[in-house]
């Protein structure tokens, strides 16, 4: 690991803190770029929107004296310190899910932001280099956590070469149009070494901490999470005259199917943390006269240990099987996609813990039960993540929401934590 003298300490760091308005003024410019003609937020990766939210990015970045570039998978990625040699690196996502809310990712990359022009205010003399990086196609619209894996060495080509959206346009069309060659995508790819720490800021999404009324969390480890397309089978019939005792009714396959795998994972997962979500489901004909002969299920399941999901998409898969049976249906299971459960490390969580304490706020050890980059970056550095509460718990919807001053106090303690990382020089895992 990397060895730097102590440099930090003998700088007056501990009074430092973010410019909170002026975080607050990046986060509002930012949640209004890529809304729909309905206020919708559909910033996508690689679409116009996202490209537009980019080129703001930059200039801001550029803005606060950073070197900026996008590397070859999509990343934007700004740098303060040292040209050669290693960061401390943090960031998270600025694309959104359709209709989804202004701090999911963006927090955590302005938040970044924010450090670096802290720090060249304060004129600090970095050891090594801090960088910001907004990860490109965090969501999943083609291929999830795409910029993460690129840059962590685990993006497959192949992923790329395949990926495809909900309406059938393909990343690489995205790719190439946003000015991105896709068959570059994996030489993102960085060294352990050029990294020695990563650390990101990010909306909770659940409403552990508002209830605990605790101001920060640390994430002790990132749910494992798998996709698999499931279609159901049967015959098109007459909603009138085919008899119910003989039709191969593929909606009633999948409706009692749905069902009983809630059941199961809400018996089999960890501590009563697995999750169950079908979130796209597809029905043929669609016509109110004719029994559906097919219904494709997207199904997300979730957990924070790897065996539990394995465990669980064996489970629900032996119902699919029953199911069909049962209903004289065909049933077919194809994987989609999914990410390992990921550890966060020790050392970026004692740093975290300190700082908090340091500034006088409780925190809150917790499973994050969202996907995030962190636990594709914990692959390949040690990696820790920060959670400030989400209003209601609310998130993934244009209402999601986080009071100003959970923001402020959330972005001192990544503030202080990236600071403490620059210090210490030596990351252990
Ligand atoms: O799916 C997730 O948990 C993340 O929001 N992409
Ligand atoms: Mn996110
Ligand atoms: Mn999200």
């Amino acid at each position: 690991m990397l060895h730097r003298t102590n440099t930090l300490v003998a700088q007056r760091v501990n009074g430092l803190r973010v410019n909170a308005a002026r975080l607050r003024a990046d986060i509002e410019l930012l949640a209004s770029i890529g809304r729909t003609s309905e206020g919708a937020l559909a910033r996508y990766a690689f679409s116009p929107a996202y490209e537009e939210a980019r080129a703001w990015l930059k200039t801001r970045m550029a803005h606060a004296g950073m070197a900026v570039r996008d590397d070859a998978a999509g990343n934007t990625i700004g740098r303060i310190g040292p040209d050669g040699g290693a960061c401390v690196m943090a960031g998270s996502h600025i694309d959104t899910v359709p209709d989804g809310g202004p701090l999911d990712g963006a927090l955590g990359v302005l938040a970044a932001l924010e450090v670096a022009r802290v720090i060249k205010e304060a004129h600090i003399e970095l050891p090594f280099a801090f960088e910001c990086v907004a990860f490109i196609e965090e969501e999943g619209r083609f291929l999830g956590r795409m910029g993460s894996k690129a840059m962590a060495g685990v993006l497959r080509q192949a992923s790329v070469e395949d990926g495809m959206d909900p309406s059938g346009y393909r990343l690489t069309e995205a790719m190439r149009t946003a000015g991105f060659d896709p068959s570059a995508a994996t030489q993102a790819r960085r060294p352990a070494d050029d990294i020695s720490a990563y650390v990101e800021l990010h909306i909770e999404q659940g409403p552990v901490l508002e209830q605990l009324g605790v101001p920060i969390g640390v994430v002790e480890a990132i749910v494992a999470t798998s996709h698999t397309r499931i279609t159901f089978e049967g015959e098109p019939d007459h909603a009138g005259t085919a008899p119910m005792d003989l039709r191969k009714d593929a909606f009633t396959g999948a409706a009692e199917y749905a069902c009983r795998a809630r059941e199961l994972v809400l018996k089999e997962g960890t501590k009563g943390q697995g999750r169950l979500t079908f979130g796209v489901v597809d029905l043929k004909p669609q016509v109110a006269n004719i029994v559906p002969y097919q219904v494709q299920l997207l199904q997300d399941i979730r957990d924070v240990s790897d065996a539990a999901v394995a465990k669980m998409v064996g489970g629900t898969r032996a119902i699919a099987e029953d199911v069909a049976s049962k209903h004289r249906l065909t049933v077919r299971h194809e994987h989609v996609s999914g990410d390992t459960a990921a550890i966060m490390s020790e050392h970026v969580r004692a740093a975290i813990h300190e700082v908090a304490a340091t500034l006088g706020l409780p925190t809150h050890d917790m499973p994050s039960g969202a996907a995030h980059d962190a636990q594709i970056m914990a692959r390949l550095v040690p990696a820790g993540m920060i959670f400030v509460p989400s209003a209601g718990g609310r998130s993934h919807r244009r209402d999601e929401r986080t009071d100003w001053a959970h923001l402020e106090q959330g972005a001192n303690v990544f503030l202080h934590t990236v600071l403490r990382l620059l210090a210490d020089g030596t990351v252990q895992s």
